[in-house]
């Protein structure tokens, strides 16, 4: 009897114990737009790195600037992380996230310090990566269809049914495609581009990089994506050849914001921090997410693209990740394009 009582009151200190430290070390609620596996990768190397504990949810770039966006009044979420830039920076002009100088900043390129100042500190690049298209080669074949080579190759009638990508409502990815498509070829053009290519679109997706992961498995022909992550269904062994277009293209910085109103302030500041290291960034590589890293001593992968070669438009960051613009264009886009018949 007076051995089972000591055996209990053993187990009851022991279970306080643990529970006081994992009191200690504290916990955080992580909002991720990159793509699943990186997201998971982060949260878990986090929890190794700092004993704190993590609870991530993903959702695409327009997903979560919608959500952080709702809860303004009674945040929920501690730390954006990843997602394209342009809504970081409408959020940060809205009020949503708030300012914050990691000593980290010293390591990184100046493209992530440039996104940083235009938004008062309030976000800043954790990656960048160009956009483009891929394709798989097998259903190109079998269809009898042109290898395209730049974005007006994709209104050809003959690719009818054959190219996907995501809404640019609820995707970073599509909103970049837009954005880009109007910097390209002027608003006009731009829209007509827009209009003409939702002729031959089969679907818009919520995420970004579903139109090429169908490529890959062979429900679709044609998907406009981020090139890295076109290259990642190369990698894994599917028919999938990635292009950067003839025309030049744009690009994203990937941003990472603090929530503002954060429930837990110190350890949103300990990821982020933890996030700007080498060894976080360099935790990419291990899903083959081929982004270039922000923090100079990353690695970047072979197997990246290899932005130097690509000719890349001077993407308008401060104008296309504003609040006007941006609810612009997505309203423009939903009254002009998505409501045409096909
Ligand atoms: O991690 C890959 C990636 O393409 O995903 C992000 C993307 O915005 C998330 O998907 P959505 O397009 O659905 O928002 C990019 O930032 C990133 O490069």
């Amino acid at each position: 009897m007076r051995k089972s009582i000591y055996l209990l009151s053993a187990a009851t200190l022991a279970l306080a114990a643990a529970s006081t430290s994992a009191m200690a070390a504290g916990k955080m609620t992580l909002y991720c737009s990159a793509q699943e596996d990186w997201c998971q990768l982060m949260a878990r190397g986090f929890e190794d790195a700092s004993g704190i504990k993590v609870n991530m949810t993903r959702k695409s770039s327009g997903e979560t600037f919608a959500q952080i966006k709702a809860e303004e009044a009674n945040p929920k979420g501690d730390v954006w992380w990843g997602g394209t830039g342009d809504p970081h920076l409408q959020a940060a002009e809205e009020d949503l996230t708030q300012p914050y100088m990691s000593s980290m900043r010293s390591q990184l390129h100046p493209w992530a310090i440039a996104q940083a100042e235009s938004a008062g500190n309030k976000t800043i690049g954790i990656y960048s990566g160009a956009l483009g298209y891929g394709y798989n080669s097998d259903l190109l074949a079998a269809n009898n269809l042109p290898v395209p080579a730049c974005w007006k190759d994709l209104l050809k009638p003959e690719y009818k049914g054959h190219v996907q990508m995501a809404n640019p409502n609820s995707s970073g990815t599509a909103y970049t495609t837009l954005a880009t498509m109007v910097q390209l070829f002027g608003e006009d053009g731009g829209f007509d581009f827009m209009k003409g290519l939702h002729k031959n679109i089969n679907q818009y997706t919520k995420s970004g990089s579903a139109p090429i992961k169908a490529a890959g498995r062979g429900e679709n022909t044609i998907g406009i994506v981020f090139m890295h992550d076109a290259v990642k269904q190369g990698v894994a062994g599917f028919p999938v050849v990635t292009v950067a277009p003839c025309e030049g293209t744009g690009y994203e910085i990937g941003s990472m914001s603090i929530v503002k109103g954060a429930r837990n302030l110190d350890e949103a500041k300990q990821f982020y921090d933890w996030a700007l290291s080498t060894d976080a960034q360099n935790l990419a590589l291990e899903v083959n997410a081929f982004q270039v890293p922000s923090n100079k001593g990353s690695n970047t992968s072979d197997k990246a693209p290899d932005m130097s070669t690509i000719t890349l438009i001077d993407y308008d960051f401060k104008t296309y990740g504003s609040s006007a613009t941006r609810k612009g264009l997505l309203q423009k886009w939903d009254e002009e394009v998505s409501v045409l018949p096909q």
